[in-house]
C-alpha cells in the first residue's frame, strides 16, 4: 500500500505521543508520503525524540517546521508550502499539575491553537463560502481517492471522574474538572462545531493514559523510574488509590492511524488500555521491576514511596470503554501491561543520554540557537 499522496501535518510531533506516532508511521506502516512536524518546542518538545528519523527521512518524507499553532500566518504558510491534506493534531499543553499552577497557557495553546488550525483547514480545504462541497473534499492522485481529514487528539479526562463503577463511552456527557481537561473539552467542542457548521471532515479520539519511550519525566511512570534510579522520594498524591487506565503509546499510535485511514468522518472514537491500576499498586509494581533490573532486593525502592498532599480536584477514576473502535475498525491493543512496563523501564535504562539531556535541559539549546532564525 502506498501513501505517497498523503501530506500530513503533525502538530506537536516533537512531544511524547507525536514523536512516537511519526516513528510508528515510518517504521511500522512504511509510510511513503510527507510528514510535516510542526512544533513550538516548548519544554515538552524535544527534537532528540526523532533524531534517527530525521537522519533517515529529512528532506524526503520528513520535514520539521518550528512554529506556534496559535500563529495564523505561520500555520497558513505551512498549509500552502506542503499542500497539506491531513492534520493530526497532537500539540497541546498536556500536564494537569502545570494547568493548576498556570492555566493561561493551556487556554491559549489548547483552545486558541486548535481554533487557528481549524480555521486554516477551513480556509485551505473548503472554498464554497467556507461550507464544504463534499465532492471537492475528495481528489484523485495515482488513481486512489483520498479524503481530506482533520484528526483531533483528545483525552478521556474530558468526561470527568468516575466512582467505583462504570465506564466512559463516546456518548458520556463532558464534565471536565481541571484547567487542562476543560481546555481539551473546549477544543473538542470547536472541532465538532466545525464538522456540523462547515462540514469540515473531522474525527476525534479520546484516549486514556499513555506510557512508553520518550515520555517526559513529569508524568507518573517516567518520574517514578528516574527518581528510583536517583534514589529520590517517589511522591504519591493523596491516598494513592486514584485509578488510571494505561495504554502503551504505540497502541495509541496504531489506533490513530486506523481512525485516520478508516474512521468515519464526524465520529468520535474512545481509545483505552482496558487496564485499570490504582496508582499505589502501579508504583509498587514499578519498584519491583526496576529493582529486578538493577539487581536489588525486590522491595529495595519501596522505601522511597512518600505520600504527599493531593492534587487539587484530583479525578478519582478513569476507565474507557473502547468497544466502538474495536468493533467498527478492528483495532485492538497489542502490548500487555507487564511487558510494556518492562520495555519502558529498559528504554529509560538504555537511553541514558536522552535522560541526561532532558534532566539537564541540554535539549533546549536547539530552540535558543534557532528560534529567531526560522
Ligand atoms: P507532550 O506535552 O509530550 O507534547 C506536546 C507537544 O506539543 C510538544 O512537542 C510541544 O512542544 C508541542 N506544543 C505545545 N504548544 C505548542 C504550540 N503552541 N504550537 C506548536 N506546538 C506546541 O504531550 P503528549 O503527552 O505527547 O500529548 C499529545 C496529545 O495527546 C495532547 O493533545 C494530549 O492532550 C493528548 N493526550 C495525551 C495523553 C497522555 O497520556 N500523554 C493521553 C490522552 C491524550
Ligand atoms: O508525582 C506524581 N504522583 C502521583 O501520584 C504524579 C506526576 C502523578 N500522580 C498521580 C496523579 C494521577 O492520578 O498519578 C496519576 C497519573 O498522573 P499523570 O502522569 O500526571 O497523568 P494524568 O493526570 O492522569 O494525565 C495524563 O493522562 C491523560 C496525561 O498527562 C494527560 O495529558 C492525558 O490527557
Amino acid at each position: 500500500m502506498s501513501y505517497n499522496n498523503y501530506n500530513i501535518l503533525v502538530t506537536g510531533g516533537a512531544g511524547f505521543i507525536g514523536s512516537n506516532f511519526i516513528r510508528y508511521l515510518f517504521e511500522k506502516v512504511n509510510f511513503d508520503g510527507i510528514i510535516v512536524n510542526f512544533d513550538l518546542l516548548t519544554y515538552a518538545g524535544n527534537l532528540k525524540n526523532l533524531e534517527d528519523i530525521s537522519e533517515k527521512y529529512s528532506g524526503k518524507n520528513y520535514f520539521f517546521e518550528h512554529g506556534d499553532i496559535c500563529d495564523k500566518k505561520r500555520v497558513g504558510e505551512i498549509f500552502d508550502k506542503y499542500d497539506i491534506n491531513m492534520v493530526v493534531h497532537f500539540a497541546a499543553e498536556s500536564h494537569v499539575d502545570r494547568s493548576i499552577l498556570g492555566p493561561e497557557e493551556f487556554v491559549r495553546t489548547n483552545v486558541q491553537g486548535t481554533f487557528t488550525l481549524l480555521e486554516a483547514a477551513r480556509t485551505y480545504w473548503l472554498n464554497n463560502n467556507g461550507k464544504s462541497d463534499k465532492a471537492k473534499l475528495t481528489f484523485n492522485i495515482h488513481n486512489s481517492s483520498l479524503t481530506k481529514r482533520f484528526h483531533h487528539i483528545s483525552t478521556d479526562e474530558v468526561y470527568g471522574s468516575l466512582g467505583d463503577m462504570g465506564y466512559f463511552y463516546e456518548t458520556t456527557p463532558y464534565d471536565p474538572r481541571s484547567p487542562y481537561s476543560a481546555s481539551k473539552a473546549a477544543s473538542d467542542h470547536l472541532v465538532r462545531a466545525y464538522y456540523h457548521t462547515y462540514n469540515l471532515p473531522v474525527t476525534i479520539s479520546n484516549c486514556s493514559n499513555n506510557y512508553g519511550p520518550y515520555h517526559f519525566p513529569e508524568k507518573l511512570i517516567p518520574l517514578m523510574i528516574l527518581n528510583m534510579l536517583d534514589e529520590k522520594p517517589l511522591p504519591v498524591y493523596g491516598d494513592g488509590k486514584n485509578i488510571r487506565d494505561w495504554l502503551y503509546v504505540e497502541d495509541h499510535c496504531s489506533a490513530v492511524w486506523k481512525i485516520l485511514t478508516e474512521g468515519e468522518v464526524g465520529e468520535t472514537y474512545n481509545i483505552g488500555g482496558e487496564n485499570e491500576w490504582e496508582n499505589i499498586k502501579l508504583v509498587n509494581r514499578l519498584c519491583e521491576i526496576v529493582a529486578n533490573k538493577m539487581g536489588k532486593d525486590k522491595d529495595y525502592y519501596k522505601k522511597l514511596i512518600t505520600f504527599v498532599k493531593d492534587r487539587p480536584g484530583h479525578d478519582r477514576r478513569y476507565a474507557i470503554n473502547c468497544d466502538k473502535i474495536k468493533n467498527k475498525l478492528g483495532w485492538k491493543q497489542s502490548v500487555d501491561f507487564e511487558k510494556g512496563l518492562e520495555k519502558t523501564v529498559d528504554w529509560y535504562l538504555n537511553n541514558k543520554e536522552w535522560v541526561e539531556t532532558v534532566k539537564s535541559g541540554e535539549y533546549k539549546k536547539w530552540v535558543e540557537m534557532n528560534y529567531d532564525k526560522r
